[in-house]
């Protein structure tokens, strides 16, 4: 196997850590990692609100079980809790959902029984289950989820809650808007009239009860940073430019050109870089530029914006066996996912927030949720601006004009140049062909031309788990995979004919 390959990596998230990782314990030595910030990690970026730790991007381990890679590594680094590692905890299918205890306030000030809005919840869990269908079965009778549940839910309540009255009616309306925005939250989207119907079923979870990393996910990067040999990561080194296919006769045939006019050549390149900024910067960042079926999947799968709101109380105002406070706005009857003037309401879009757990390790400290252009038009705030919106927005919804927070700390993953926004959703009119066009290397098949020049890995190239961590770093595996069995396969002979 020719060990001697030079590949260079773009991007030091988890996908391209992983990739790494696998190549380096393969036998790759001449693998260094280009980064465009000061540190490494990505959307894994743990910060703190006074002492304690607050995730600004991932979160949880979305399905922790042993097909787990990210479960699997946390466990072996010693970062979990001893609770998380419960083997009963492993089989637990929740299907995506989290066993939340809701707690659900109005806009006048009310508390409402929870129980009351479990038709109206049930509803739309209903109804997003059954979007998932379209996928395998395809003829889907809409292209976006919003469509299709706005469209269903006029009939259904007509049928279904004929006995309600009109003011019960209309509050599980309201929650069903709620619900809408929590949505668009999990999904990254600015609106599920975003989000296609046809692709919708094609992320799949894992069994496993949703855990979290006691000391803050950025552990399981210094893990495995430590595992790396130093040296291995240029910081502060954006990439400007990838030159492949070049028709010039030498050595290593992609020229990595970066923002400070350094050129650095290689055998192969692994883009890891988001799918916000592909969609931004496609056309410097790939000389020649990328191919048409290539561009359109880019163009057509979506990536959005959720951003996180902490704050921090002296003491808790809310139940103490609740788990997330779901804000209902008593205008919003209506089936709506989106505020109609954003600098004037942009705070309607937050749908709620959810309890840090447990208290004795977070203190008194809730975390909002706002995706969508509301969330990008928060980020743009001081943070004086946003703590005054989130402060008058509490003492309405709990009638208490003296609850005041301590502090805050949000998230502009928007604003974030090197990420653009949070994470990948298929949009409108995609299908699996468009995962299938992302995790696609150049050039592409039946080219004369050296094969695996670029290669592409990051959430949103992962057929099934993009959006996540794991997702992430099976396809930084995937990409090193690719290129181990290729130098495998190809014979001594073979091998030193390409060095030529
Ligand atoms: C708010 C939020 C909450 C989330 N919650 C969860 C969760 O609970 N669970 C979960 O599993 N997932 C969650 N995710 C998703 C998860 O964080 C990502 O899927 C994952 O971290 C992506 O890793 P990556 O390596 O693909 O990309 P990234 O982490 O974005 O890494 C790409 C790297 O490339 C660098 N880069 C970009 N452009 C250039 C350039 N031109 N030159 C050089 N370097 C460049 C960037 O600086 C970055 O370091 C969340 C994400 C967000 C934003
Ligand atoms: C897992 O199981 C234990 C019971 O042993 C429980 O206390 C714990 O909270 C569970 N959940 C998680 C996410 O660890
Ligand atoms: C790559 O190079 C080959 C040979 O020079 C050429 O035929 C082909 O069109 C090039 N492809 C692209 C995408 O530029
Ligand atoms: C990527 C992701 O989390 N997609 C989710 C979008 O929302 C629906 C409804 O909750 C989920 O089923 C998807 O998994």
């Amino acid at each position: 196997m020719n060990v001697n390959a030079r590949i260079v990596i773009i991007g030091c998230g988890i996908s391209g850590i992983s990739a790494a990782h696998r190549l380096l314990n393969s036998g790759f030595h001449d693998v260094r990692i280009l980064e465009a910030t000061t540190r490494s990690g990505g959307r894994i970026k743990t910060s703190s609100l006074g002492n304690i730790i607050v995730e600004l991007g991932a979160n949880w381990i979305h399905g922790p079980c042993e097909e787990n890679p990210v479960f699997c590594l946390a466990r072996k680094y010693r970062l979990l809790d001893p609770e998380a590692l419960n083997p009963e905890n492993q089989t637990v299918d929740i299907g995506g959902h989290l066993p939340w205890i809701p707690s659900v306030l109005t806009s006048s000030g009310q508390k409402l029984n929870a129980e009351d809005l479990y038709a109206a919840r049930e509803m739309l869990a209903e109804l997003l289950d059954e979007c998932s269908v379209f996928q395998s079965e395809g003829g889907e009778p809409c292209t976006s989820v919003g469509e299709f549940i706005r469209s269903e839910v006029q009939q259904r309540v007509a049928e279904k809650w004929k006995a309600t009255d009109a003011a019960a009616r209309s509050l599980r309306m309201c929650m069903m808007s709620t619900v809408l925005k929590r949505e668009c939250c999990y999904n990254g989207t600015h609106s599920l009239d975003e989000v296609g119907l046809g692709a919708f079923g094609l992320y799949k979870t894992l069994p496993g009860l949703d855990c979290t990393f006691p000391g803050g996910y950025e552990g399981l990067i210094k893990s495995l940073m430590s595992e790396l040999p130093s040296g291995l990561v240029t910081y502060n080194q954006p990439v400007h430019c990838v030159h492949w296919n070049s028709s010039e006769k030498r050595e290593n045939p992609v020229v990595v050109e970066c923002a400070d006019g350094e050129r650095i050549t290689a055998d192969h390149v692994i883009v890891t870089v988001s799918l916000g900024y592909l969609k931004k910067h496609h056309s410097t960042l790939f000389h020649p530029p990328l191919p048409l079926h290539k561009l359109h999947s880019i163009q057509r799968l979506g990536f959005g914006t959720n951003n996180k709101i902490f704050v921090e109380f002296d003491s808790a105002w809310w139940d103490p066996d609740c788990d997330i406070i779901c804000l209902l706005w008593e205008d919003e009857d209506t089936l709506v996912d989106q505020v109609p003037d954003v600098p004037r309401s942009w705070i309607k879009k937050l749908f709620g927030f959810s309890v840090l757990k447990p208290t004795e390790r977070y203190g008194h400290v809730l975390c909002g949720w706002i995706a969508g252009h509301e969330s990008e038009y928060m980020e743009t705030l001081s943070e004086q601006e946003v703590s005054h919106a989130i402060t008058q927005l509490i003492r309405r919804f709990t009638g208490n004009p003296t609850i005041t927070p301590r502090r805050i700390l949000r998230s502009q993953w928007f604003h974030d140049p090197w990420t653009l926004g949070s994470y990948s959703y298929p949009g409108k009119g995609c299908s699996v062909q468009d995962l299938e066009n992302m995790m696609e290397p150049l050039p592409t098949k039946g080219s004369q031309s050296q094969p695996f020049q670029v290669l592409f890995a990051g959430e949103a190239t992962h057929p099934s788990y993009y959006s996540t961590v794991h997702g992430a770093v099976l396809t930084g595996w995937r990409e090193a995979d690719r290129l181990i069995s290729h130098y495998s396969s190809i014979s001594p002979y073979e091998s030193a004919k390409s060095m030529l």
